[in-house]
C-alpha cells in the first residue's frame, strides 16, 4: 500500500520542470549504510566520525583514517541503491523535468540507482588525492574487504612527497568551489527543493535550503524524524526516504 502523499506536495512536485534533491545519510540508511547520528559499527564503535574526519586526524594517524574509508568504501560496495535513490533516478527520466542531486554523501549510491547530474558536496569514498600535490590518484588501489584498524596509504608516485589521501571534505576544509556553486545554481534556477535525509548540522549544506527560500523556491524535507532545519522549510513530511520519494513519483503518473 503505497504511502498518501500530501496533495499541497503532490502538486508543487507536479508542476516542477526544474527539480533539485539535497540529500544527506538518511537517504543511502534504507540502503544500510549507518548515518552520522548512528553509532558506528564493528571496529568503530568507539569512534566519533567528526574526529576521523579531519586532517589534524590524518597528521596525527593516516593509517588508521585510511584504514576507515577503505572500510567505509568496502561497506557502500556490499550495499544497493535503495528504492528511494531509483526514484530520483525516475524522476530525472521524467520528459520535460531537469533533476539536479547535490548530495552530502560520499557513496555512490545515486550514480548506481542512474542519477546523471550528481554534484558531491562532500567528495567520495571511490575518489583519492595526494594530501601534498593534490593530483588524483588514479591507480588501482587494492583495498582490503575486511575492517583492518590501520592501512598504510601508498606514497603519491607523481610528486613523491605526499600520502594518498581520500578525496573527501573533512570538517575544517573548505568545499570544493565548483562543486558549491553548481550546487548554488541548482537551487536558485529550482521550482522546488527536496531536502532528504539530513540533519541539517553540517554547514555550508545546512545554509542551502534557507538560500532556497531566500530564492522563492518551496522547500520540501523529507526526513521521518524532522531535522534543524524543520522549522524553516515549507513542507516537512514525516517519512522515509525509500518509502516516501516512490510515492511521490507514482503521485506524479496520477
Ligand atoms: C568548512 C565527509 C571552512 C566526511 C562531511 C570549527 C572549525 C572549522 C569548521 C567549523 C567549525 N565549527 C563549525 C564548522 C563548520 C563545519 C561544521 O558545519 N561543523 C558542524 C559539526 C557544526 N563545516 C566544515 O568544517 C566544512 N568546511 O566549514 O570549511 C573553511 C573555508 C575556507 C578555508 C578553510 C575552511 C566541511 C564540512 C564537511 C565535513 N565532511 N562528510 C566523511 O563522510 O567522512 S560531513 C558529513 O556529516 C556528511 O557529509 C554530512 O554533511 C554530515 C552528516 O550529516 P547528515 O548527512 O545530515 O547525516 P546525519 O546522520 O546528521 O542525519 C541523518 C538524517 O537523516 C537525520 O535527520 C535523520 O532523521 C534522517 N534519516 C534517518 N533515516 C532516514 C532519514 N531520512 C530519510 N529516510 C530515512 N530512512
Amino acid at each position: 500500500m503505497r504511502k498518501k502523499v500530501p496533495d499541497e506536495i503532490r502538486d508543487i512536485a507536479r508542476d516542477a520542470r526544474s527539480v533539485t534533491v539535497l540529500t544527506g545519510a538518511g537517504m543511502s540508511a534504507e540502503s544500510g549504510i549507518p548515518t552520522f547520528r548512528d553509532a558506528q559499527t564493528g571496529l568503530w564503535t568507539r569512534v566519533r566520525p567528526e574526529d576521523l574526519a579531519t586532517p589534524e586526524a590524518w597528521d596525527r594517524d593516516p593509517a588508521r583514517v585510511f584504514a576507515w574509508y577503505a572500510w567505509r568504501a568496502a561497506a557502500a560496495r556490499r550495499c544497493e541503491p535503495n528504492p528511494g535513490h531509483r526514484a530520483i533516478a525516475a524522476w530525472e527520466g521524467r520528459d520535460g523535468v531537469e533533476l539536479t542531486v547535490v548530495t552530502q554523501n560520499v557513496d555512490d549510491l545515486h550514480e548506481r540507482a542512474g542519477s546523471r547530474r550528481v554534484a558531491h558536496l562532500h567528495g567520495s569514498l571511490f575518489a583519492y588525492k595526494c594530501d601534498f600535490c593534490d593530483e588524483p590518484y588514479t591507480e588501482r588501489l587494492d583495498l582490503p574487504r575486511s575492517p583492518h584498524e590501520r592501512l598504510e596509504p601508498p606514497q603519491c608516485p607523481r610528486c613523491g612527497l605526499g600520502r594518498i589521501r581520500p578525496d573527501i571534505v573533512w570538517f575544517g576544509e573548505p568545499l570544493d568551489e565548483g562543486v558549491f556553486d553548481r550546487a548554488v545554481d541548482a537551487i536558485r534556477d529550482a521550482d522546488v527543493l527536496l531536502v532528504v535525509g539530513t540533519s541539517g548540522i553540517v554547514y555550508p549544506a545546512a545554509g542551502l535550503p534557507g538560500l532556497a527560500t531566500r530564492y522563492g523556491v518551496p522547500v520540501i524535507e523529507v526526513n521521518p524524524h524532522g531535522s534543524d532545519l524543520s522549522h524553516e522549510l515549507d513542507h516537512a513530511w514525516p517519512v522515509t526516504a525509500a518509502v516516501g520519494l516512490p510515492a511521490l513519483i507514482e503521485a506524479l503518473e496520477e
